[in-house]
């Protein structure tokens, strides 16, 4: 009884739910693995009269792997402990208590791997990097990203001449920012007809096909009537800060299946995935926007202004692009969920595309905020710089280079002093 240490065990990858640790304590690590697994799955702090040995057996996880050395530790819980389809069940499992216990100095969710079985009860992105190529019809370049700018403080009007300015001038997909919902001096169903309108004109007028993202985030009623209308008006997109609304309202929100792109800005989670001891790491968050069926996420630039190494962004942008062969090669994969688009941003401007791209490679949403609106000739010769800038990089010309000859990269270059 209450033999939480099974190092002989063998994971079931069809049946389990695999979580790696880190760990800190003054307890061995193996004893803190032991109140790890005890608490995430069926136990507690003292032995219970109510836990039958045949319920310990059938549902108790299993810590089968320890190091000591890294500090790493491994346990595989039965899929009988989660609920399917349920995130926050999910979390509050594995992602739950186990940070609050005295006994923990430290410990970190690094990642986590699921058995198909559970997988698949998960609907996945809708759209997938494949879809959203094909709705733009671009698929031979990064797509070129803009968010409005300021985060807040344009009112409706001048928001969407903005966005038609900057479609006009070379960007795929322009944003509204995390902060930017249905405010007293920009109501959101204003600015999705104006912007709608204006879009529509852009693409007769340009022949590429756009999209605007609109940020829905709210409480989950009003987050649903307000996708509803975007999809009524037209739109192709919504955004969603799946930090701040909760893993409820980013799967109420795929589940009410409107067909929309969902977009997934992820404000916030370094309160707990930037500590490298302690907290969730974002590629356990990342596995969980896949399931849950964010179509692009934000995941760090590498080159830019937000946290991010270069090992950790590619390991994230790699599990959502693909099958995902982490950790352990035995591991089941994610066939049948589509990919996840990864976006750069944060800091961004032309002269750093083509070191972003040779860090992250091609299927990106490249995201320029201050890049676009802060280009000393405006917002428009922002767009183009940036567009400049992406096309020179798939031509593999230098940007100063190719800046001879495109004198809004040129700007751009020269002010941001490249
Ligand atoms: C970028 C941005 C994005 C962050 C998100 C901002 O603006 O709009 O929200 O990039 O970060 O508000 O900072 P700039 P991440 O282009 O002007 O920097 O993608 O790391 O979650
Ligand atoms: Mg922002």
């Amino acid at each position: 009884m209450n033999n939480y240490l099974r190092l002989n065990y063998k994971p079931d990858y069809k049946n389990d739910i695999i979580a790696v640790f880190y760990g800190e304590s003054k307890l061995s690590l193996s004893e803190l693995a032991i109140k790890v697994a005890e608490e995430s799955s069926i136990g507690t702090w003292t032995k219970i009269t109510t836990l039958s040995p045949k319920t310990f057996e059938k549902l108790a996880g299993r810590i089968f792997y320890v190091n000591s050395k890294t500090g790493v530790f491994k346990i595989a819980y039965p899929l009988a402990l989660f609920e399917p389809k349920n995130i926050p069940q999910l979390l509050s499992s594995i992602g739950g208590n186990v940070f609050s216990m005295k006994a923990v100095e430290n410990l970190r969710l690094e990642d986590i791997e699921f058995p198909q079985k559970y997988i698949n009860g998960f609907p996945g992105p809708k759209w997938g990097i494949a879809g959203i190529r094909k709705m733009l019809g671009v698929y031979n370049r990064p797509l070129v990203g803009c968010i409005m700018k300021p985060k807040v403080g344009l009112n409706s009007e001048q928001n969407a001449k903005l966005a038609a300015e900057v479609f006009t001038n070379g960007v795929d997909i322009i944003k509204d920012d995390e902060n930017l919902t249905d405010l007293s001096f920009n109501r959101f169903e204003d600015r999705v007809i104006k912007v709608l309108k204006f879009k529509k004109q852009v693409e007769k007028q340009t022949k590429e096909k756009k999209v605007y993202v609109f940020n829905v985030t709210a409480p989950v009623e009003i987050m649903l009537k307000r996708a509803e209308f975007v999809k009524k008006m037209g739109g192709h997109c919504v955004m969603i800060d799946i930090v701040s609304a909760g893993w409820a309202a980013v799967q109420s929100l795929r589940n009410r299946n409107l067909g929309l792109i969902i977009h997934g800005h992820r404000a916030g989670h370094s309160t707990f995935t930037k500590n490298k001891k302690h907290g969730i790491s974002m590629l356990v968050l990342a596995n969980l926007a896949r399931l849950a069926g964010i179509d692009q996420l934000h995941t760090g630039t590498v080159v830019g202004k937000m946290e991010g190494s270069e090992k950790e962004v590619l390991g994230i942008n790699e599990l959502l692009k693909e099958d995902w062969e982490g950790f352990n090669k035995l591991r089941e994969n994610w066939s049948g969920l589509k990919s996840v688009f990864p976006i750069a941003s944060g800091g961004l401007h032309p002269g750093l595309t083509s070191k972003l791209v040779k860090i992250l490679g091609q299927d990106v949403i490249i995201n320029f905020g201050g890049g676009i609106h802060g280009h000393p000739q405006g917002s428009a010769a922002g767009a183009r710089a940036a567009r400049q800038a992406v096309e020179a990089t798939i031509k593999k010309i230098p940007l100063k280079v190719y800046a001879q000859k495109h004198q809004e990269l040129k700007q751009a270059l020269d002010y941001w002093k490249v």
